[in-house]
């Protein structure tokens, strides 16, 4: 189990974050700053210790930690994110970890960023993704394989940003899993199914029985509570609006 959560604070710069499509209305940085803080609230009361960085104003999109490593087994893998304008977030992300935990770290040209990869038991789900490419994806393996730890490529439709935007991990060996993705490259892992109109909910971070769920998606709570978790609704529209959710915004370790 985890004991610490690495995130970091929204920059003044939010409202130029990478997006897919522009948001119909503007992120509002105060309102996303909000509900940054909720979120690391609700890290600490299921037991975490949250370290918290401070924003750099030149990276728009520094809040989302998840992208600039991948920690299993005591190893983490400082990665180099496919968007260039995201490369100099992996620094402080870094030095935070240097704390905590062994690294070692990704070098040209291989790209990928920990939204693409799933840790489950001895497996890590890896997406080919715009993001991730091969090279990120064999660098993984170097880093991980030596652990006895299993890395499984999954391959993503080009609408889709990262692996984790379409599952995450339950707990119990469990995901959650949308339902127009094929099932086939997780084998017979146990999916709580997210129905195509709540497809933004599908990224959930589940911390022991409780599992944090962006808030409005009502029937993917219900199935995670029938599932026999805990559902946490959290407020996430600031971060819809570029492409986040909750699992981007931290590092467990
Ligand atoms: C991006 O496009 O890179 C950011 N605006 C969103 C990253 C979300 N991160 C994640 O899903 N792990």
């Amino acid at each position: 189990m985890p004991t610490t959560a690495i995130t970091r604070r929204v920059p003044a710069s939010f409202t130029r974050a990478l997006a897919a499509q522009t948001p119909s209305t503007p992120i509002d940085v105060e309102l996303a700053r909000a509900q940054h803080a909720a979120y690391c609230a609700a890290l600490a009361a299921h037991g975490l210790s949250v370290v918290t960085l401070d924003a750099d104003d030149t990276l728009p999109d520094c809040c989302f930690v998840e992208d600039a490593a991948v920690v299993a087994d005591g190893v983490a893998l400082i990665t180099r994110p496919g968007a260039p304008s995201r490369r100099g977030e992996t620094s402080a992300v870094a030095r935070a970890l240097a704390d905590l935990i062994r690294f070692v770290a990704m070098t040209p040209p291989a790209t990928l960023d920990g939204g693409d990869c799933l840790r489950l038991d001895s497996t890590i789900y890896v997406g080919r993704s715009k993001r991730t490419n091969e090279q990120g994806i064999a660098q993984l393996r170097k880093a991980f394989e030596p652990h006895g730890l299993r890395i499984v490529p999954v391959e993503l439709p080009a609408h889709v940003l990262h692996l984790k935007s379409v599952c995450a991990p339950l707990g119990d060996g469990r995901i959650t899993l949308l339902d127009t993705m094929p099932r086939a490259p997780f084998g017979d892992v146990a999916a709580v199914s997210v129905p195509t109109a709540e497809s933004y909910a599908a990224n959930v971070l589940t911390i022991g029985k409780h599992v944090l769920v962006a808030e409005g998606f009502p029937r993917t709570a219900e199935a995670i509570a029938a599932a026999g978790l805990e559902p946490v609704p959290l407020a996430t529209t600031e971060f819809r609006k570029a492409d986040g959710a909750l699992t981007c915004l931290s590092v467990l370790v």
